[in-house]
Order: structure tokens, then C-alpha cells, then sequence
């Protein structure tokens, strides 16, 4: 490495200020005053909820492998010591299920999907992706929304590892949308240039799934 590359900023850096400058990945997470904390149609709840479609893979951090393709300079499959090299990132922030609960104030932990997207390079075309989790399920996201500042892919809760009911080892959390964009279990990570609906949203669910605008079912 010679002085001059270590005097440029990061490439994490470089980017930071490449999606400042283009206001782009902007249009996801937005400051809420207080009073607007609790979306329309939802009420708290003090426990967690678990739902999924009745099966929960039973995966081992050993095993677990995350793949990311499609349209992406360098894609990859990380094994559990590929993820936890990434940068970590601490967020703690609300969860807003589609069934009307919500839960406020969860201390998450894992790898902001900013540091993921810079670890493989999506490319300019790229504008929607389809997650998949070990127990076959889909969901579909923006690509805007995916890279909000505030969205992990997170390994631990409160502190402790995921259990596999919410799951562990690994889950995406995007909270500013419905709970159903964040899946558990996930296993490939896949960039595609148009969007795809997942499971929930082939049966009715809508696209995007604002809480606030109450994005619940899909009006076609
Ligand atoms: N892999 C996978 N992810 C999933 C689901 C699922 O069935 N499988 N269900 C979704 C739905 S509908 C919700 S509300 C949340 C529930 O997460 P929790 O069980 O941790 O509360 O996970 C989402 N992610
Ligand atoms: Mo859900």
C-alpha cells in the first residue's frame, strides 16, 4: 500500500459520501417526532411474538451461509466468520407487524446492510431485491428501503444470540416497514432490476409495506 492510499478516505468512507452527495438510499428511514412513534392501526405489546409459516429451520451458526447475487460487482457466500469480519453495528429502534402489534426499544446487533452493499458492489441498474430464508420463504424490498441507515442484518437481540424462533443465527430487520419484510433464517440475498413479489405479497400483501401510510394489502 503506498502513502497515497492510505491517505484516501475508505472505501466505506467513499461511498458514505457518494450516497450523501446523490441523495440516493435516502428515500427510506425518516426522522419521526415522538408523537408519531406508534403507526396508525397498531397497539404495543410488552412480549415478541413469533410467526412464521410453522416450520423453523434449525441451522447452526456452523452451517449457516449467506449467499448475495445477481445484479452485483462481487458477489458472495459468507460462512459465520466472513459476517462477523464485517463491520458491527448497535441500533435499537420498534417493530411494526402487519396483525396490529408493535414493539418499541429492541437492541439489535449485526452488520448494517450499508456495510453489506458496500462489501459486494450492487450495481447502477440494481433496484429491488428478494430475500430468502432456509425455510423457503420470500420476501421483496427497494432497494431504497434495504439500505436505510437503521436496517441490520442482526445476530443478536437484547444482547444474546437470536434464538432460532425469531430467526437466528441470522434475520433482517428493516424497521420502517411491516415486520413481514424482515426475514428470518436468511440465506440469500438476491439484486434484481425489477420488483418481484415474495410470498405474503403474491397473497395479497403489499409491495412495500409502510406502516405509517398503512402499505397493509395491495390494492390490485
Ligand atoms: N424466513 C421467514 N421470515 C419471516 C417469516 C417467515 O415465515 N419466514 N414471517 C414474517 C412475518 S409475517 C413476520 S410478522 C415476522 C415475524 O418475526 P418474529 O417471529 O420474530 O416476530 O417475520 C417475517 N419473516
Ligand atoms: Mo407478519
Amino acid at each position: 500500500m503506498s502513502d497515497d492510499d492510505r491517505s484516501e478516505p475508505t472505501k466505506l468512507t467513499r461511498s458514505k459520501q457518494r450516497w450523501a452527495s446523490e441523495g440516493k438510499f435516502l428515500t427510506g428511514a425518516t426522522d419521526r417526532a415522538e408523537g408519531d412513534r406508534l403507526p396508525p392501526g397498531q397497539h404495543l405489546v410488552r412480549d415478541w411474538p413469533v410467526l412464521d409459516l410453522g416450520q423453523q429451520p434449525d441451522i447452526a451458526r456452523e452451517r449457516w451461509r449467506l449467499t448475495i447475487d445477481g445484479m452485483v460487482e462481487r458477489p458472495v457466500t459468507l460462512d459465520w466468520a466472513g459476517f462477523m469480519a464485517l463491520p458491527q453495528t448497535a441500533v435499537r429502534s420498534d417493530i411494526h407487524c402487519v396483525t396490529t402489534w408493535s414493539r418499541y426499544d429492541n437492541d439489535w446487533s449485526g452488520v448494517a446492510t450499508r456495510d453489506l452493499l458496500d462489501h459486494v458492489g450492487p450495481v447502477d441498474a440494481a433496484a429491488f431485491l428478494t430475500l430468502l430464508g432456509y425455510d423457503g420463504y420470500t420476501t421483496n424490498v427497494p432497494l431504497a428501503d434495504f439500505a436505510a441507515a437503521d436496517a441490520l442484518l442482526v445476530h443478536s437481540w437484547q444482547g444474546k444470540p437470536l434464538t432460532r424462533e425469531h430467526g437466528g443465527p441470522v434475520r433482517l430487520v428493516i424497521p420502517h416497514l411491516y415486520f413481514w419484510k424482515s426475514a428470518k433464517w436468511i440465506s440469500r440475498i438476491a439484486f434484481l432490476g425489477a420488483d418481484k413479489p415474495g410470498f405474503w405479497e403474491v397473497n395479497g400483501y403489499h409491495r412495500r409495506g409502510d406502516p405509517w401510510a398503512e402499505q397493509r394489502y395491495s390494492e390490485d
